[in-house]
């Protein structure tokens, strides 16, 4: 085992909590959506059997209706803001009131194949509640996301795209008021630089809607008539239909044969509401924004992400990596989350143009999906090498490599492991 192995394995050791993993201590003390099925499949790498816990421990915060949260408060703690007293959503376990990216099918599908390849006897028992759990939730996505059955499913807040303040969102959130009813407390700039972090104004804009869906009770059907964000996103419907497609495989595995048609049906609705996302003059896919009927036409990564979900034909592929290889030109590492020429672009702050490894993952995988393996493993490169240059950190910035944010972070220690196993 290589050094850079061995402290990927300290930092999941060292952001674990008992059987659920924080994505770096204080910055971030409670367990995430997203992060926790990557760091799952960081698992899956050496410990398959944590790997299920990982999974487990999110599913503990399921709610009734299906949605997975985006953060389950398995313990207090006074060093982030916003805590459970905000999020004010009732649940027997405190969690937050919106979902994340729905990542956790291709991770579940990953840790099955992975005990399974072992031997592990009791494999399929165990994936099979977290399967009914990923169901339930892919199937909350389409309902309360997407009730008018567009087959994008749509973000009620910019935290649930897990790029929060991605210059996507621009527009859409220079409506919402900067009021809030709740005070608004920082904690992030105790931990991290102000100049790494969503502006004061983001977070004002993040907690109005927050106090706004706590007035709705958290109930699906009233915040979406109130919703005053409601974006049908490409990332998230993509990675949705990636998901779909994983847990789809395990319906048929399970032998539950109307389950794999019902999932089948969502995600080839879902690719099709996807391609006509594709703008060829922009060459990447859009987000549209439910509140206006605009495109969402800030160039981000999430353009890009549709790869994952979709086989495009050569005349979008070849257009698409074009695009991307120019975003890429003259960067320490790619894949930036906005290109350098855009206006809005910072290098270092947050999801403004930094670099993600987990972004990077996907479009990896996306890119491989697609036949374009050189380019994969070309970002699969720069991706570790940025890693063992910089270290474990939440993000890179694209110019001069650095690490920034928080440190010994979770989801670069997982996408180290993964990416130098060569997997995507
Ligand atoms: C960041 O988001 C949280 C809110 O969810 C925050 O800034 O307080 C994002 O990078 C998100 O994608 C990530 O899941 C989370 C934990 O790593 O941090």
């Amino acid at each position: 085992m290589t050094d850079f192995i061995q402290r990927a394995r300290d930092i999941l050791r060292t952001n674990d909590r008992g059987g659920y993993t924080v994505p770096t201590d204080r910055l971030y003390p409670f367990q995430w959506n997203w992060d926790s099925a990557f760091v799952s499949m960081g698992f899956a790498h050496y410990d398959v059997l944590r790997a299920y816990r990982e999974l487990e421990r999110l599913t503990e915060g399921q709610w009734a209706d299906g949605m997975i949260p985006h953060i389950i408060f398995h313990e207090p703690s006074d060093t982030y803001f916003p805590g459970p007293n905000v999020w004010r959503t009732n649940q027997k376990k405190p969690t937050s009131g919106i979902s994340q990216p729905p990542v956790f099918g291709m991770a579940l599908k990953r840790v099955h194949d992975v005990a399974n390849a072992q031997g592990i006897p009791d494999a399929l028992a165990r994936t099979l509640p977290l399967y009914e759990a990923a169901l339930r939730w892919h199937r909350w996505w389409y309902a309360a996301r997407d009730p008018d059955a567009t087959g994008l499913v749509a973000l009620l807040h910019p935290w649930e795209s897990g790029s929060d303040n991605s210059p996507a969102w621009d527009v859409a959130m220079a409506r919402i008021p900067t009021t809030t009813h709740t005070e608004v407390v920082r904690k992030d700039l105790g931990h991290v630089d102000a100049d790494m972090r969503p502006r004061e104004e983001d977070y004002r804009r993040f907690i109005h809607l927050v106090d706004a869906y706590s007035a709705c009770s958290w109930n699906p059907v009233a915040q979406w008539e109130a919703a005053p964000f409601k974006i049908a996103d490409v990332q998230t419907t993509a990675i949705l239909v990636r998901s779909g497609e994983a847990i789809e495989q395990l319906a048929s595995l399970l032998g539950r044969e109307n389950e794999a048609d019902e999932i089948a049906a969502m995600n080839a609705r879902s690719r099709t509401a996807l391609l006509s996302q594709w703008r060829p003059e922009l060459r990447r896919f859009v987000s549209r924004d439910l509140s206006s009927g605009q495109d969402v036409q800030a160039p981000t990564q999430a353009g890009f992400i549709p790869l994952l979900a979709l086989n495009l034909n050569q005349n979008m592929l070849d257009a698409a990596c074009s695009e991307m290889k120019l975003w890429s030109e003259g960067l320490v590492v790619p894949f930036p989350s906005a290109p350098r020429n855009f206006p809005g672009f910072e290098a270092k702050r947050y999801w403004r143009g930094p670099v993600w490894a987990v972004i990077n993952w996907l479009l990896i995988d996306g890119l491989r999906r697609n036949g374009r393996a050189e380019m994969a493993e070309d970002l699969r490169k720069s991706t570790i090498r940025v890693i063992e240059t910089s270290g474990f950190a939440e993000y890179f910035d694209p110019l001069t490599g650095e690490g920034c944010g928080g440190h010994e972070f979770s989801w670069t220690a997982a996408a180290y492991m993964e990416l130098l196993g060569g997997g995507a």
